[in-house]
């Protein structure tokens, strides 16, 4: 049996739930208890060290990072392939979703800490902001180089290229940063958001997007305040945070405890 520890929000996440309908495969979803406070326990937490969502846990076996449980699956359920054949290729859409998951992900990341989260308001979060979008517009314009003629980033048909890549350009253009009309990436991303893979993925994400949640964008905030959401600022996103103009906001987070890293694994 499989089951799938889940964010709907999660761009890593999104990436692992299009490769399972792709697959065809009977997954179980679920969002870990206390997802987000840094204080999920239980199955969860033993399967995820770093507190993460996308987990899997087929059987015995635990799985945690995108990436790992992406390849896992092609090992087991090698059909339909979601690589592309050649050995070049493959590596060009690794490159893809290493560049996705590590840089632009970052950015969609930190619009969300502004924007829902209220890590900065006013002439800062503007600031923040914009840089976010302008950072957006050349990792478009970059994708879509990548991308030149070609219908789909992983070759003739939709693949691993493709998913690793719609999550966070279609997150960025609901932050008000879609790609620039009429070019290439605009062009791929009408085809890939009607994949039927795509289309219900991200169907879930907007039934649970911040503003149409349950809990609304202030009660969001207060938790945040209180100490009671401690978001992870790991690797990547520390290095966003920083560079765009957030190093006020880390060290705010630690004085207030709003802000975790990882910790070591083991008891
Ligand atoms: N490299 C990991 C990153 C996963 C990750 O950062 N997930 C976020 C959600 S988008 C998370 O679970 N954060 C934990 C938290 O915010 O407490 C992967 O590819 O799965």
């Amino acid at each position: 049996m499989l089951k799938l520890y889940d964010h709907p929000l999660s761009p890593y996440s999104q990436k692992v739930k299009i490769a399972l309908l792709e697959k065809g495969l009977e997954c179980d979803i679920l969002t870990p208890d206390a997802f987000g406070t840094g204080a999920a326990g239980g199955e969860f937490a033993a399967a995820s060290p770093r507190g993460e969502v996308p987990t899997l846990i087929h059987d015995d076996v635990e799985i945690f990072d995108s990436t790992v449980i992406l390849e896992y699956l092609e090992d087991v359920w090698p059909q339909p392939p979601l690589l592309p054949a050649t050995p070049a290729d493959r590596a060009r859409v690794r490159i893809l979703e290493d560049v996705m998951d590590t840089h632009y992900e970052a950015i969609i990341w930190g619009l969300a800490e502004i924007a829902h989260f209220g890590r900065a308001q006013g002439e800062s979060a503007a600031a923040i902001t914009r840089l976010a979008g302008e950072q957006i517009q050349q990792w478009n314009r970059w994708l879509g180089q990548q991308l030149g003629d070609r219908s789909w980033f992983n070759g003739e048909s939709f693949g691993w290229g493709d998913l690793a890549v719609v999550p966070c350009v279609l997150n960025a253009a609901n932050y008000g940063f879609a790609p620039q009309a009429g070019s290439n990436l605009e062009d791929w991303l009408r085809r890939a958001e009607q994949v039927p893979s795509v289309a219900a993925v991200m169907a879930t994400a907007a039934e649970n997007a911040f503003d149409s949640a349950s809990i609304g964008l202030a009660a969001v905030r207060d938790a945040l305040e209180a100490g009671l959401f401690k978001r992870e600022y790991r690797d990547h996103r520390l290095e966003w945070m920083i560079k765009t103009a957030g190093l006020d906001i880390v060290s705010d987070g630690l004085d207030k405890g709003n802000v975790r890293f990882t910790a070591i694994f083991g008891d």
